[in-house]
């Protein structure tokens, strides 16, 4: 649809309804309520029905409101990162690795940080997959170390250089305090430091609150959101690295 404004549908189209949840640091009384009728004013609900208020122990309220937003949506102005390689099947995969780097390709994987959320990184690499799709470990020219949860950074280089990885993916779910970003960055600076330029393996992070566009800010190549599929992995990581190089060296 081309220069489309849409509003959101509740009950009839274009009527703008919309719902959102959030926690105020108040006692949960009338006052509280009314606290939370202020704040969706300010964001646009006109008007605001409070759906739900439950006391969140003595000193906070949890708020549902629903209302009409008064706010249009431009479709023209909305910008999405798009896919920047063709989506290949396994079989395509495994043959673009096999005949120009005649070895396996070597994927290191981990959820750095104290972050315990494996579900996401589990779900591209072990061989199970995620919707319909089998992961990376099903892929017969890809060799898959996955290191699971919680892994310091410096033991993530390690590793990396150990098995003369070609790609490292790290999972980021948590984003308290921008954890994740903290941490990606943190991460890809270690890599910078530990290889000589433009010997480091390719950088991908994943998470489902990762803003796709900010490779260049987290300092990795390629950022994935929720979603992921473990192919459109398996195609950026031969769209990535192609040629391939016959071996790294750290
Ligand atoms: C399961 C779960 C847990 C499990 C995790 C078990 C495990 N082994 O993973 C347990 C119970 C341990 C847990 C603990 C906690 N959790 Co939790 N958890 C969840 C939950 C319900 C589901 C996450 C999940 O599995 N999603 C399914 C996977 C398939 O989706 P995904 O992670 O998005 O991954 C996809 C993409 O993002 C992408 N992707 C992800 N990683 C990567 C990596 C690469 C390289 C690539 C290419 C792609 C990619 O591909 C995947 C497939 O499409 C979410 C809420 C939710 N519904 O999302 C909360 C949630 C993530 N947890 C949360 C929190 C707060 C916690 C705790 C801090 C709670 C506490 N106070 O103890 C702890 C933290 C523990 C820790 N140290 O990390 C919050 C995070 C809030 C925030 N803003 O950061 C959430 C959002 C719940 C909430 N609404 O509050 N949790």
């Amino acid at each position: 649809m081309s220069g489309a404004i849409v509003r959101p549908y509740g009950d009839t189209t274009g009527d703008g309804m919309v719902q959102v949840s959030f926690t105020l640091p108040l006692p949960h009384d009338k006052r509280a309520e009314g606290a939370a009728l202020q704040l969706a004013e300010k964001m646009g609900l006109a008007p605001a029905l409070l759906v739900h208020a439950k006391a969140m122990g003595p000193d906070f309220t949890f708020f549902v409101v629903y209302g009409s937003v008064t706010h249009l949506v431009d479709v023209d102005a909305v910008t999405v990162v798009p896919r920047e390689f063709p989506l290949l099947s396994a079989k395509e995969v495994n043959a673009a690795i096999k005949s120009p780097l005649r070895r396996k390709l070597l994927v290191v994987g981990a959820c750095i940080g104290t972050d315990a959320h494996t579900v996401g990184i589990d779900a591209i690499l072990n061989i199970k997959g995620f919707a319909g799709e089998k992961g990376l470990e099903y892929y017969r020219e890809l060799r898959v170390v996955n290191l699971g949860a919680q892994v310091l950074v410096p033991e993530l280089v390690e590793r990396a250089r150990a098995e003369r990885a070609d790609a490292v993916l790290v999972s980021q779910v948590v984003t308290q305090r921008d954890a994740h970003i903290h941490n990606t960055t943190q991460m890809s600076a270690a890599f910078r430091e530990a290889y000589p330029a433009g010997t480091a393996p390719l950088l991908v992070a994943g998470g489902p609150r990762f803003d796709e566009s900010a490779t260049a800010a987290l300092g990795v190549d390629r950022v994935f959101g929720k979603g992921t599929t473990p192919g459109e992995v398996a195609s950026f990581l031969v769209h990535a690295l192609a040629p391939l190089p016959a071996a790294r060296t750290p």
